[in-house]
């Protein structure tokens, strides 16, 4: 059996390295590109970058992206050169992204660059772009419209949102590896990871036949709370939640998701108190991951509830 896993970065990749500890290579990991940018004149990939990070072991657990053992020395330098310090580019990190831009100077596409990364890392798990094409997330807030970094990293989430647009998604075309997962006879079920709903996971629903290949499934998806206890773990989600009028419940994650999903996974503090009908089955567990035993745990227990619901 396999599996597919929607996910953003720094919340969905703890659940991905569960799910990966179980299944190897039997995992594909669809990867959010919305967050991507071009910078100093390098290709930035925000959310893969954090899944290959995580998915080899090369991680930060402390900041959540970028790596372990990370030196700052480069910045130090760029300092001397341009103003443009506000997006931290780590000296060990920065290979990557020389790496990426390079090949994809050369003509590779992000998904065959993607999959050649994660090999070199020694990675199981299928971690795969949700589309070669670009598609851009734009913030809509009152004073206009930000650049996704601009407004997550120099603003720090702080100016609220009106609402926010997915450029390029519309026209975007699936990669072949994200359509071959979809496709296998051998799919059991999908996750939809406890990324951050609005920026992480709508940017991938938000390319068409995506959203038709999750609509016309015919496995069991669930997904997995990133709110817990009113609030998310890490991020903003609760605050846009509010910005967007929606209670910060898992309630309104099933909503959300409403016709994509057969079940929602709910913390076990969320269970007592979760009163409305979400209109899915609903899963309790410790979804709460802050040890690599916890994502595994996790992970099993979504993949026991695919099967319950199967
Ligand atoms: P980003 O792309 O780096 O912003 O990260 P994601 O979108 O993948 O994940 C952000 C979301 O992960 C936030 O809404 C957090 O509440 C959620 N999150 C982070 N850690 C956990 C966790 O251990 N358990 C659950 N259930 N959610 C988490
Ligand atoms: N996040 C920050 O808050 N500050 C940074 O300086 C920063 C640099 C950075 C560099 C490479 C990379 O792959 C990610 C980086 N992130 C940084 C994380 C990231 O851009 C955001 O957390 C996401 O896009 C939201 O998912
Ligand atoms: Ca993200």
């Amino acid at each position: 059996a396999t599996y597919i896993a929607l996910c953003g970065g720094v919340g969905g990749s703890k659940l991905a390295a569960g799910l990966q500890a179980l299944l190897g290579r039997r995992l594909t990991v669809v990867v959010n590109v919305g967050d991507d940018f071009d910078h100093l004149g390098l290709r930035i990939c925000p959310d893969i970058d954090t899944v290959l990070y995580r998915l080899s072991g090369l991680n930060d657990e402390q900041r959540g992206w970028g790596r372990a053992d990370e030196s700052w020395q480069f910045m130090r330098a760029l300092g001397q050169f341009s103003e443009e310090t506000w997006f931290q580019l780590g000296d060990l990190d920065v290979a990557l992204h020389v790496v990426r831009t390079h090949r994809q100077a050369a003509g590779y596409a992000l998904a065959e660059i993607t999959m050649d990364m994660a090999d070199r890392l020694g990675i199981d798990a299928r971690v795969v772009p949700a589309t070669d094409d670009a598609v851009r997330t734009k913030v809509v807030c009152q004073e206009g419209v930000l650049d996704f970094q601009r407004y997550f990293v120099e603003r720090r989430c702080e100016p609220p949102i009106e609402r926010l647009v997915f450029e390029g998604a519309a026209d975007a075309r699936p990669t072949p590896a994200a359509e071959a997962a979809f496709a296998a006879d051998s799919l059991a079920g999908i996750v939809i990871c406890p990324s951050n709903p609005y920026l992480s996971i709508d940017p991938i629903l938000a390319i068409p036949r995506l959203r038709a290949l999750l609509a016309e499934r015919r496995v069991p998806a669930v997904a997995v709370s990133p709110i817990i206890d009113g609030k998310a773990v890490k991020g903003p989600t609760a605050k846009i939640m509010r910005e967007l009028n929606v209670a910060s419940t898992p309630h309104s994650i099933a909503l959300h998701y409403e016709g994509l999903i057969d079940g929602l996974m709910i913390d076990t503090m969320d269970a007592s108190r979760q009163a409305e009908d979400c209109g899915v089955p609903v899963c309790s567990a410790a979804t709460l991951m802050t040890s690599a035993e916890d994502q595994v745990a996790l992970a099993g227990a979504a993949i026991d509830f695919m099967r319950r619901i199967a």
